[in-house]
């Protein structure tokens, strides 16, 4: 039963070279007719990519969502027409001819780089060089996490990468190698398309790094081949294939290969070739065919290569029907939470203990109830497990030695943890969290915008959320990441006010599976300030927490530990005789989503408005309007204890009590 991917039959139907032609021509008439794009890639790349997928990829055309498939990450984005070609000639019902004639126009699928949700058979979105490379380590980890629980029958694949020399000079790759290396993950192979040409030229402009020797003091094993020596590829792949170490396959190509003088040079790599270097090239491989068009025997040869693992995937699913745990590995892959998942008991239980919590420490107990209910999470922290309190009593690590475990400890790599979550979540079968310091968020940010542009349910726990971390200084407080992670579109930011809140939240970021979600928790301890836990009130996104008792004049908005000085404040007003309301608003996103109506009730446009928050006031003015009152921090912060920190921005209630008073008319 182990590793029958090595017996599907290897050998190729049809002529390499054509094969890969095939893809030298689909791309370069998709550039040409489109006036954009990158050729130079997929010329480069066509006969490695012709033998990866032709001999050694498990997967089955007819059925892109096959749980079992191999996994194939284009890492170097730009080259997305060498992903539409394979997926249109080896016979996905999509790219058609005609979407790919219509290559990076309105309404194509073949958008400019590749896109998760417009292609089945894309497994990632790509174009951030270097995030498709640490994406596929996170994809790598949940393969052998999932292989170790449901065994050999249901899951035993590789992760395949094609990764440019732009994807290994970024950054992110050595925390991604880092990672791989040390976890040992000996079923991702990446090939490097080692041209030595990048966009301003050759590569040795900028680099003079030894990529091999980087790669085998991370831990990996290296080959190298001729690109276009469909043998030495052959060799290559498999000794790759085989490696109990992540592999890296240095693929020595000429970019934009065939191309008759362009080849070889940084102009073949975003721009089209120009009619007469694609009329010469096509002649120098005697493809007589007209645009687009591709020859019955090449075309018929291709679409064998998709049906190769049809046969596997048959034997998979009549393995899948004959296994105990059938539903409970269906239910995962699709990404279904149990159908009696609820926290509604954690909650009560929050609600019952008035004893002052950090949100983060809240965080921690509901992660013992959520890891016990979900066999799913995967959780894991960049280094501060004991600050971030993620890890809990339930999770043992991940490691090489143990990939059941569920506990990853990413190091000090917050980029590369933010990619893998996303791969662990696209890969399929869990639902990953990791944390890290809330001003941390930046490392991470554009990991968490490609989670938030392919919808995926990754939970971001990022603690230490304000000035209330206090003596680390402003280094460490965030000031204006709670504002920016706001700017991201289809991103839900929570900022729990205490213990209930904060179970409230963990509840709905685990239910939204199509969306990430940022949980940014206190450091500090915050009191209780709802004893009733019927129902979740943070799905709102904004609710009453305090109504007023004399005539309402203010309506105090609050998140986080503000919600609690908010009602402090509030008493002193009314003390005062200044009816105050106390407006709890953990998730501005899911207040967007309310009605109008709904919103307008809760912050009625005749009464004035105060928002405090301890972080930047940027955007506020649509919460309370440009007529409200914004308390909050504009300047970096300081170092001191957290409580004199609040006094020096005028947090604390009387301040605030007196700027509210002020701006009433109501003399102190
Ligand atoms: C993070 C990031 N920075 C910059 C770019 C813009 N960009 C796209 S391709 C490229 C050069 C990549 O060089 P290489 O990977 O060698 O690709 P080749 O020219 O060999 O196709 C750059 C700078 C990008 N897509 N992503
Ligand atoms: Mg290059």
């Amino acid at each position: 039963m182990l590793a029958e991917a090595h017996l599907i039959p290897m050998a190729p139907a049809g002529d390499v070279l054509q094969m890969a032609n095939a893809i030298r021509v689909l791309s370069m008439d998709a550039v040409e007719a489109a006036n954009s794009g990158h050729p130079g890639m997929p010329m480069g790349m066509a006969d490695a990519a012709t033998i990866l997928w032709g001999e050694f990829l498990k997967f089955d055309a007819a059925d892109p969502h096959w749980p079992d498939r191999d996994r194939f990450v284009l890492s170097a984005g730009h080259g997305s027409m060498l992903l539409y070609s394979l997926l249109h000639l080896s016979g996905y019902a999509k790219p058609t001819i005609d979407d790919i004639k219509r290559f990076r126009q309105l309404g194509s699928p073949c958008a400019g780089h590749p896109e998760r949700h417009e292609l089945a058979g894309v497994e990632t979105t790509t174009g951030p060089l270097g995030q498709g490379l640490a994406t596929a380590v996170g994809m790598a980890i949940a393969e052998r996490h999932l292989n170790a629980h449901f065994g050999d029958g249901l899951v035993d694949h590789h992760t395949w990468v094609i990764a440019g020399d732009g994807c290994l000079m970024e950054g992110v790759s050595h925390e991604a190698i880092g990672l791989a290396g040390h976890l040992k993950l000996g079923r991702l192979n990446v090939l490097w398309d080692d041209n030595g040409i990048s966009i301003d030229g050759p590569v040795a402009l900028s680099a003079s790094d030894d990529v091999p020797a980087r790669f085998r003091a991370a831990g990996w094993h290296v080959v190298t081949c001729d690109g276009h020596a469909p043998a030495a590829i052959r060799t290559a792949l498999a000794e790759a294939r085989d490696s109990e170490l992540p592999s890296l396959i240095a693929v020595k190509t000429v970019i934009g290969f065939g191309a008759p003088t362009k080849a070889g040079t940084a102009k073949t790599h975003g721009s089209p070739l120009g009619a007469a270097e694609v009329t010469g090239a096509k002649a120098a491989m005697g493809w007589t065919a007209l645009p687009f068009e591709i020859p019955a025997d090449i075309a018929a040869a291709w679409k064998a290569v998709g049906a190769r693992g049809r046969a596997e995937h048959i034997a998979w699913t009549t393995r899948l029907a004959a296994h105990p745990e059938a539903a409970e590995f269906e239910r995962r892959m699709a990404g279904r939470l149990p159908e009696d998942f609820s926290l509604a008991d954690l909650r009560t239980r929050m609600a019952a203990d008035a004893t002052p919590v950090a949100t983060r420490k809240a965080s921690e107990i509901a992660l013992d109830s959520i890891n016990a209910l979900l066999p799913e999470t995967v959780g894991g922290s960049a280094d501060l497990t004991g600050s971030n309190l993620t890890k809990g009593s339930v999770l043992s690590p991940l490691s090489a030695a143990d990939y059941a475990g569920r506990y990853v400890y990413f190091g000090i790599r917050e980029f590369g943890m933010a990619a893998a979550m996303n791969g662990l979540a696209l890969h399929g079968g869990i639902i990953p969290y990791g944390g890290t310091f809330l001003v941390f968020a930046d490392y991470c940010r554009a990991a968490i915008r490609l989670s938030a542009l392919q919808e995926q349910g990754v939970v971001y726990v990022m603690t230490h959320d304000s000035i209330g971390l206090g003596e680390d200084g402003p280094t460490h407080q965030p000031i204006e990441h709670l504002a920016s992670l706001r700017a991201i579109p289809n991103l839900a930011v929570y900022r729990p006010a205490d213990a209930l809140e904060t179970a409230e939240c963990w509840e709905l970021a685990l239910r939204d599976r199509s969306r990430p979600s940022i949980l940014a928790l206190s450091r500090q301890n915050l009191p209780l300030l709802r004893t009733d836990a019927s129902e979740n009130l943070s799905a709102s996104g904004g609710y009453r927490l305090v109504s007023a008792a004399a005539r309402r004049q203010a309506i105090l908005v609050a998140t986080g530990s503000e919600v609690s000085l908010a009602v402090a404040t509030a008493r002193l007003l009314e003390a005062d005789g200044i009816g105050a309301d106390v407006v709890s608003m953990p998730c501005w996103e899911r207040f967007a989503e309310q009605t109008s109506a709904a919103r307008a009730a809760l912050l009625p446009s005749d009464v004035l408005k105060i928002s405090i928050e301890a972080a930047s006031t940027f955007g506020w003015e649509r919460i309370v309007g440009h007529d409200g009152l914004m308390l909050g921090i504009d300047s970096f912060g300081a170092s001191a204890p957290a409580e004199d920190l609040y006094r020096h921005f005028g947090l604390v209630p009387d301040a605030v009590a007196t700027s509210i008073k002020t701006r009433l008319g109501v003399s102190s």
